[in-house]
């Protein structure tokens, strides 16, 4: 009989056959399976040369292929498609099997599947894994969440095929049950900020500065060099330098202005609305995603409300300012995730590490950057930091960034460019950084018409005044 396969990985479209290929090639043998099994011979045909591959055609001939304790990745369409593969895997695993849900599920079904699969004996994992086709080829930087015992199992699998920066190992247990798809969508969370951030300056530099895109790809290829290195704002200039073979024109002018969305940006905003965590940076990207989805409408009232007169005004100065504004809007975007991942952190009992959480983004994924070693310093030497803008670094950064970010934001208000992304950055700054704000009214307009009561700075206690009686306050608790 052949020699059974180390681990499994069913669902070859892009993702899995990559990931499939990258384990391969570190000499791990892997059984291969597709719903469709042709896309399973296509797998074999096209690579089944490069490594030690099993290729498949029954789900039963995929489990009978593997060693035990059974090791399989699913990297099917988030959704039904798991929970499918899980029904029809289940019968035919053994106690103590893994399955590994390597895709982007939202991690409620995660907490779910694993609650399920214990139930049978089975344990499962539910690990993000970031990097798009190529990270899944050479080196995506993965987030591991689920049971220690299990994620044992495969640590050395992992470890060996995911990205590596400075021979560290983009990959770290996360933590147990939702964890890792928790992490997961934070990481493409941020991503939207960080990608709204980018159009942002673009548009600034285009509609402001009176740029055009070969000249704002000249920028950032510059920015690279700088604070702002990282993998989005390389392709930035990559994107923008690049001429249509049709028009002659730069591309991306004759790109629609519409942005897509899969869900995990919008994920990430409403369970910061369900723990209560100010995430602005990110819900904003989301809507701006929204917004530009709703092209017929602005194009109607792109000709029926009014805007300021345009007056374009090119300047050195304003390149420096945006870039600046950029990187500060950054920072607040990044404080916002970290703050998040912390707030789910302690309501679930996930423990997690966050400067690990830095380390495994530094490589491999879509927000790798430079950046994230002075994150990942930062949480070596605060582990239970607040908001990562208390951070001397980061505190000083944006300091002096922020006299540039205010003057972008006024340009851009003065000249009726959209930023989002930008001004809500600096409004939660400015929030964050007033030991007073506004919400005394609130908590008085609360009292006037729901009786709501509020709590007073002279003496402790619940409080409500007789608004429509006789004025007088009454201490409720
Ligand atoms: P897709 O998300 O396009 O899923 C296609 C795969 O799912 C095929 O193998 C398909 O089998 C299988 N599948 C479906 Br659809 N329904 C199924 C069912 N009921 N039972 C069994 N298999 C089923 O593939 P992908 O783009 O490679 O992404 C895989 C996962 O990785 C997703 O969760 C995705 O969000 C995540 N991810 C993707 C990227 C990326 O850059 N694409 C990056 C990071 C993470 P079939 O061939 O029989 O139809």
């Amino acid at each position: 009989m052949a020699e059974k396969s180390r681990i499994g990985v069913t669902g070859l479209a892009v993702m899995g056959a990559n990931l499939a290929r990258n384990i391969a090639s570190r000499g791990v043998a892997v059984a291969v399976h597709n719903r469709t099994a042709a896309k399973t011979e296509q797998f074999m045909a096209e690579h089944g040369g490069e490594g030690d591959f099993t290729g498949t055609e029954s789900v039963e001939d995929f489990v009978n292929a593997l060693e035990r304790p059974r090791r399989i990745i699913v990297m099917v369409k988030a959704g039904k498609p798991v929970d499918a593969v899980i029904e029809e895997l289940t019968p035919l695993l053994d106690q103590g099997d893994i399955i590994i849900d390597a895709g982007n599920s939202h991690f409620p079904d995660t907490v779910r599947r694993t609650e399920e699969c214990a139930a049978n004996g089975i344990r499962f994992m539910g690990v993000g894994v970031s990097g798009g086709e190529e990270g899944a080829l050479l080196g995506p930087s993965i987030m591991p969440g689920g049971d220690p015992e299990a994620y044992a199992e495969v640590e050395e699998i992992f470890t060996a095929i995911s990205a590596k920066v400075d021979d560290t190992p983009c990959c770290v247990h996360v933590g147990p049950g939702g964890a890792g798809h928790y992490v997961k969508m934070v990481h493409n969370g941020i991503e939207y900020a960080d990608i709204q951030l980018i159009a942002e300056a673009y548009d600034l530099l285009g509609h402001v500065a009176g740029l055009d895109a070969p000249a704002i790809g000249k920028i950032f290829e510059e920015w690279n060099t700088g604070d702002l290195e990282s993998f989005l704002i390389e392709i930035t200039g990559k994107v923008l330098a690049k001429t249509d073979e049709r028009t002659g024109r730069p591309l991306v002018d004759v790109i629609v202005d519409q942005a897509e969305q899969k869900g995990t940006g919008r994920w990430t905003s409403q369970d910061a609305l369900d723990l209560g965590v100010p995430l602005t940076g990110i819900t904003e990207a989301v809507f701006a995603r929204t917004l530009s989805a709703l092209r017929d409408e602005r194009k109607a009232a792109s000709t029926t409300l009014a805007g300021p007169a345009p007056a374009q005004k090119a300047d050195e100065q304003l390149v420096e300012d945006i870039r600046q504004a950029l990187y500060a809007s950054k920072v607040v975007a990044y404080a916002q995730g970290f703050a998040q991942m912390r707030a789910a952190s302690i309501e679930n009992d996930w423990d997690l590490t966050l400067g690990d959480m830095a380390t495994i983004w530094r490589g491999g994924c879509i927000i790798r950057a430079q950046f994230l070693n002075r994150i990942r310093d930062a949480y070596a030497e605060h582990p239970d930091l607040d908001n990562l803008l208390m951070v001397p670094y980061f505190t000083e950064a944006v300091a002096n960034a922020q006299d540039a970010w205010r003057r972008v934001v006024t340009v851009a208000t003065e000249q009726g460019v959209a930023i989002p992304a930008f001004s809500s950055s600096l409004s939660y700054y400015d929030g964050y950084r007033r030991e007073r704000g506004p919400a005394n009214l609130i908590q008085g307009l609360r009292d006037y018409f729901g009786a709501h009561t509020y709590r007073r700075i002279d003496a402790e206690g619940s409080f409500h005044t007789r608004w429509a009686q006789d004025g007088s306050e009454v201490r409720t608790d």
